[in-house]
């Protein structure tokens, strides 16, 4: 028997279908970005260096060296880059506000040069009828605060809140959607445990020390954004459904990849089965009083993240996963699904799956796709991209979605990553998940074929038979 945390049996890709489907009224598309991955300007107006331009500066780290000294130039290039979305129809924007622009130091004086950016940028977005949803943390930590601890330390994320409460002040007039952090997953397990993101360190009890403040910094920034009146607030989780034979063994990687945060969010409390796996890494000293009331104060909104799922086994010898502390005898197993450029397998009923559990296992909070994409090893050929099999991977999370929300799930929106190619982290510029590709010579926007076939999803609200 197969256990699956999602609804019984799953929905299989047959049954998402190919008819046509619509929407509900005033469900909102649009496409996402983050700051690091696509601004560029990595030294001007003021802003101070993060982790990332250290860590991309390390020999090793990233692919060919690749920075985000200059990305896609996007500080230089925001009008042209909100027409381009306005040309595509596109509802929403979801990008992050770079915090070491706006505090170089991450805390502290406040860089108002940084902040003009955004203020700009917000302004041309509602210039062009395009609602913005803000991301505050997108992986970009002041280096300031690593140099004393980074997300291991309790003051990060008291100086989080206090950045929070900066940037909202600054432009809580016009922007409804204010998510704290995006993924605290990967800036944890892969920044402080794996060490394959910045600040590449690699000590399981540090990944798990980093949860913590992670949602600390989360609790505290809801509570700023609340008392000075924001509309809505929420958190970005990045989520995948785990199956399986072993029960056990699903429960542990669920455990490490969902509920370590949906838990404490969205319950107010950390999984008991994750916290004393945990036990040989950390004692969780770090957790004091109090804090769990803050992490799981009311949301708004939760934003999901999908790009996979994953499946496990039992094998013997297997050592752990440096992703997954303390996952030994624990193999992650590829099915033979189609895989996208990043080796990542293509399962559309994976969404359905998730959301279904999301939604029946923590009622009550809408929902948000906050991202959904993939790379494909894309070609321009006479100024144009056939990305079909980026056009069939949309249509088929599309469809699963709203399978969610037939299913009962309230799913309010659907945010594609990317709108253009960006900084892929790790993967440098090697690896395109745009909408639109971007010539990193030129700097020249194309949109592909599937940015004109979303441009037809917005406009009917859904998909054709
Ligand atoms: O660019 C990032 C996208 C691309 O793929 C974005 O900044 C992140 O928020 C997000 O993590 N992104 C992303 N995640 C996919 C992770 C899938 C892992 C599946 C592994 C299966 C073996």
């Amino acid at each position: 028997m197969t256990l699956s945390m999602g609804v019984s049996g799953g929905i299989s890709e047959e049954t998402a279908g190919t008819g046509e489907v619509i929407f509900p009224e005033g469900f909102v598309w649009g496409t996402a970005t983050a700051s690091y991955q696509i601004e560029g300007a990595a030294n001007e107006d003021g802003r101070g260096p993060s982790i990332w331009d250290t860590f991309s500066r390390t020999p090793g780290k990233v692919f060919a060296g690749h920075t985000g000294d200059v990305a896609c130039d996007h500080y230089h290039r925001y009008r042209d880059d909100v027409a381009m979305m306005a040309d595509l129809g596109v509802q929403a924007y979801r990008f992050s506000m770079a915090w070491p622009r706006i505090q170089p130091d991450g805390s502290g004086p406040v860089n108002p040069r940084g902040l003009d950016f955004y203020d700009r940028l917000v302004d041309e977005l509602h210039g062009h009828g395009i609602t913005p949803l803000v991301t505050l943390y997108h992986w970009d930590l002041p280096q300031a605060l690593e140099d004393r601890g980074g997300w291991t330390s309790r003051e990060t994320a008291e100086r989080f809140a206090e950045y929070a409460a900066v940037a909202y002040g600054r432009l809580g007039d016009r922007i409804a959607t204010w998510t704290t952090l995006n993924e605290p997953w990967c800036s944890s397990f892969l920044g402080y445990g794996a060490g394959v993101h910045a600040p590449g360190r690699t000590d399981p009890g540090a990944a798990f020390a980093a949860v913590h403040h992670l949602l600390l910094g989360h609790g505290l920034a809801v509570a700023e954004l609340r008392a000075a009146g924001a509309a809505q607030v929420g958190i970005t989780l990045n989520l995948a459904p785990i199956s399986g034979d072993d029960p056990e063994a699903v429960a542990h990687i669920d455990g490490l990849q969902n509920r370590i945060f949906l838990d404490p969010v969205l319950r107010g409390e950390y999984p008991a089965d994750v916290v004393e796996r945990a036990r040989r890494f950390t004692d969780w000293s770090f957790v004091r009083d109090g804090d769990l009331d803050i992490i799981g104060a009311p949301i708004d909104v939760l934003g999901v993240n999908y790009y996979s799922p994953t499946a496990v086994r039992l094998r013997a010898g297997q050592p752990a996963n440096p992703v997954h502390p303390g996952s030994e005898g624990i193999a992650f197993v590829q099915g033979d699904e189609e895989k996208t450029a990043m080796g990542w397998s293509v399962k559309p009923s994976g969404l359905t799956e998730l959301l279904t559990r999301v939604s029946r296992d923590y009622p009550g909070t809408p929902l948000i796709i906050t991202e959904n994409g993939a790379a494909f090893d894309d070609v321009l050929a006479d100024g144009r991209v056939a990305d079909e099999r980026r056009i069939a991977f949309l249509d088929g999370h599309f469809r699963a979605a709203h399978a969610a929300i037939a299913a009962g799930a309230d799913l309010r929106g659907y945010f594609v990553w990317s709108l253009m190619d960006n900084f892929e982290w790790a993967e440098g510029y090697a690896k395109r998940f745009g909408l639109v590709h971007v010539d990193y010579a030129s700097q020249r926007r194309t949109p592909k074929d599937s940015a004109l076939w979303y441009r037809e999803v917005i406009r009917r609200n859904g998909l054709q038979a």
